[in-house]
């Protein structure tokens, strides 16, 4: 028995259901978690010295790869001087200075520590500026776990929402509207019953929570102008596409300006950080300045800012680097499709930057939950468990994302397409004792 798998016994019964995050626990496709022992580049290393291409890139952050040099060696410099103090420090300073050189519509930032907090103090402060109490967010999207947006569509109905978890009081989400992503007529009926009480819709510009689907052309500019239509905010929460799909956020790709904009993973480097921010007007509302209260201990704390800022500088010194990660998460899912065609499998990918996602369904454009929900699920789990065994770990969800980093070479792109192959050849019914005579032939073409 493993390392992982001893582990995983033990942590069951100190760690509800071993994890300190659900989706960690691989309930959305079976089996027990390995455990990491450490990271370095594309790779993963757990307990029992097995290495994996990690394409889950700690959900995000690790847009340069696990351990980066440059990461590393600022860390080495602060640590020494101390871990944090509860008091304003230079870093902050100069966080707050790039985030809003690289992202113009923020013209004011506060540091936290998470994604959640971003959206949560976000849709607070749209609440308390807006003096409205609705939000309507979308179907699949996710914004971290406060009680408001812990939401599912109502049955039917779907504009109106109710709790998706025990513990959340159904007044707690009274005021969550939902619609179907990518739906700007369910949005212009919901504004037309609701729009002056609404004080924000929340949106991430690329979805990345049901898998990754792209903006139509027409959804986020119409989000804009019904928002100036009605004087409601348009929330951006750019936690996982801020800084992954261009130096400047989605918000520049599709030229759509947010009142606010939630930030998170790349800008902490692997360490937590989230940070939300905006217009002038609205984020001077915020303590001590105005009446909306947000604080946080460990807010701005220099150790997780010198990593996230170390980040952002490699990024901003690199003005290929988005085109080359494009290119190269391009020619990846081109490339599986080829494979997956070759053994008759149906598949699809969606990708923006190097934000990519893998649908097994005969479609060739999926627009929203519904749909990600039809594809095959099965398929999914197959072609997980296939990837894992042959050392290669992407998201153990079917409505996650996956990500590639500036360590992920060719090579390392082309071992993935191998394994790939393999899968699909057992997929489609082919003699699985067939498939050693296929391992042998690579075998013997790579000699
Ligand atoms: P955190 O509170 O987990 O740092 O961030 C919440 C959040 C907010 N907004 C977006 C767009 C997000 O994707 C997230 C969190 N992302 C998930 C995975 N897609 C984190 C993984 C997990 O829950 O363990």
């Amino acid at each position: 028995m493993g390392h992982s798998t001893n582990l995983f016994k033990k942590a069951q019964t100190i760690i509800p259901g071993g994890v300190n995050s659900p989706v960690r626990a691989f309930k959305g496709v079976g089996g027990t978690p390995f455990f990491i022992k450490s990271g370095n580049g594309p790779y993963l290393i757990d307990l029992d010295n097995k290495q994996y291409i990690d394409y889950v890139c700690s959900w995000g952050p690790l847009i340069l790869g696990h351990a980066h040099p440059t990461v590393i060696a600022a860390l080495n410099k602060t640590i020494p001087q101390g871990l944090g103090y509860g008091a304003p420090t230079e870093i902050e300073v100069e966080m707050a200075e790039l985030i809003t050189q690289l992202i113009p519509s923020i013209k004011k930032v506060r540091m936290v520590n998470s994604g959640t907090e971003a959206t949560q103090s976000a849709i607070r402060l749209a609440r308390g500026f807006t003096g409205r109490n609705k939000i309507l967010k979308f179907q699949g999207c996710y914004h971290g776990h406060s009680d408001s947006l812990l939401v599912k569509s109502g049955s039917g109905l779907l504009t109106f929402s109710i709790p998706d978890s025990l513990g959340v009081p159904a007044e707690f989400t009274q005021h969550t509207l939902v619609a179907p992503f990518n739906d700007i007529q369910a949005v212009q009926r919901i504004f037309a019953q609701f729009g002056e009480e609404i004080a924000a819709i929340i949106v991430e510009p690329i979805a990345g929570n049901m898998n990754c689907i792209p903006p139509l052309a027409d959804f986020l500019p119409n989000l804009r102008s019904i928002c100036d239509q009605y004087k409601s905010l348009l929330i951006f929460d750019e936690v996982i596409t801020g800084f992954r799909v261009s130096l400047h956020g989605a918000q520049s790709l599709y030229n759509v300006i947010p009142d606010l904009t939630c930030l998170g993973k790349i800008i902490g480097g692997g360490l937590p950080v989230g940070a939300f921010g905006g217009r002038q007007d609205i984020m001077e509302y915020l303590a001590p300045l105005g009446p909306v209260y947000q604080a946080g201990t460990l807010s701005g704390n220099p150790i997780a800012l010198t990593a996230g800022l170390a980040t952002l500088q490699v990024l901003q010194q690199s003005p290929q680097v988005y085109q080359d990660l494009a290119k190269a998460t391009q020619y990846f899912l081109e490339e599986l499709k080829v494979v997956a065609n070759q053994y008759s499998i149906p598949l699809h990918t969606q990708s923006v930057g190097s934000m990519f996602g893998i649908f097994f369904t005969q479609k060739n454009s999926i627009h929203n939950y519904d749909q990600v929900a039809c594809c095959n699920l099965e398929n999914f789990k197959q072609f997980f468990h296939g990837l894992l065994n042959q050392g290669i770990y992407i998201a153990p969800s079917a409505f996650e994302v996956g990500f590639i980093s500036t360590a992920h070479s060719q090579s390392v792109l082309d071992q993935t397409l191998e394994a790939a192959k393999r899968i699909f050849f057992q997929m489609n019914g082919y003699d699985t004792s067939a498939t050693s005579a296929l391992l042998e032939v690579d075998t013997l073409s790579a000699e």
